[in-house]
C-alpha cells in the first residue's frame, strides 16, 4: 500500500516538474509561483514555496457550515480502522452532536533529505454539547493505540491547550507547538462524564511523526472542527 501510494507520488512529482519545465519554457509561469498562501479554502494541500512553510489544510475555514465537500477530510487507512474500532458514529467537519469522533489525517509532500524545524496544528472548534469541557484529541501514537487495541494514551486534553476547560458554545483556535504538546499516558481518575486530570502528565516533541508525510488527528467525543491546519517548518542549509 505505502509503496503504491509512494510510486502515485513520484508518479505525480514528475508529472509536475514536467509541466513546470514546459511552462517556464515557453514562459507562461511566472518565475516566483504564488503558492504558500493561506487564503485557500479546501481540502487540498496548499502548496509552498521553497522558502516558506509546508501547509496542509483540513476542510474549509467558514462558519462550521456541514455539507460542503471540503468537509469530507482526507482519512488513512489507520484512521478508518481506529474510527471502525472506537463503537462511535466518526462524523465530517463542521457537525455538532454528542458521543462521536472526528478523524482525520495531514498530508504534505516532505522533500527527501529535509529536516523538520517545527511545526504547529491550528484547530478551530467549538461544541453545543454540555461534555465538550473534557474533550481530547488522539495524535499519530494515541490513534496507533486505539487500531491496536491498547490504552487509548497518549492523548492530549483540550483543557491543556487552553488552560482552562472549554466552554459549550464557545469557539476556540487551539494552537499545538509539536515540539511541546502536553500528553495525559492515563488517567486513573478518569470517569465517564468527568473532567480531565487538571495538569498534563508530560511535555512531549512529536515532530518525529512527522517524519512520514503524515500525521492523523481524531478529536472527541463532543467537538464539532471547523477546519485544521498543519504548518510544517523546515530547517534550510
Ligand atoms: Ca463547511
Ligand atoms: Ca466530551
Ligand atoms: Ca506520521
Ligand atoms: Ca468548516
Amino acid at each position: 500500500m505505502k509503496s503504491t501510494s509512494l510510486n502515485i507520488q513520484n508518479w505525480k512529482k514528475s508529472v509536475r516538474s514536467l509541466i513546470t519545465i514546459v511552462a517556464l519554457s515557453i514562459g507562461i509561469l511566472p518565475t516566483v509561483a504564488n503558492a504558500g498562501n493561506e487564503n485557500d479554502n479546501g481540502d487540498h494541500k496548499e502548496k509552498s514555496h521553497h522558502s516558506g512553510p509546508l501547509l496542509d489544510l483540513v476542510g474549509d475555514k467558514d462558519k462550521f457550515l456541514p455539507g460542503d465537500a471540503a468537509d469530507i477530510p482526507r482519512r488513512s487507512i489507520e484512521i478508518v480502522q481506529a474510527l471502525k474500532v472506537s463503537e462511535t458514529t466518526p462524523v465530517e467537519l463542521d457537525v455538532g452532536g454528542s458521543d462521536r469522533l472526528v478523524g482525520y489525517t495531514h498530508a504534505f509532500d516532505l522533500p527527501s533529505g529535509a529536516v523538520i524545524k517545527g511545526a504547529t496544528l491550528t484547530i478551530k472548534i467549538t461544541s453545543d454539547d454540555s461534555l465538550f469541557f473534557n474533550d481530547v484529541i488522539f495524535l499519530d501514537q494515541g490513534v496507533h493505540n486505539i487500531v491496536s487495541g491498547n490504552p487509548r494514551y497518549p492523548y492530549v486534553a483540550l483543557r491543556h491547550l487552553l488552560g482552562f476547560e472549554p466552554v459549550t458554545g464557545q469557539t476556540y483556535t487551539l494552537e499545538i507547538d509539536l515540539s511541546h504538546v502536553p500528553v495525559l499516558n492515563a488517567c486513573p481518575t478518569c470517569v465517564a462524564g468527568g473532567s480531565q486530570p487538571e495538569t498534563p502528565d508530560a511535555y512531549v516533541d512529536l515532530l518525529s511523526d512527522l517524519q512520514d508525510g503524515q500525521l492523523n488527528v481524531i478529536v472527541g467525543d463532543d467537538s464539532n472542527v471547523n477546519f485544521s491546519k498543519l504548518r510544517v517548518q523546515l530547517k534550510h542549509h
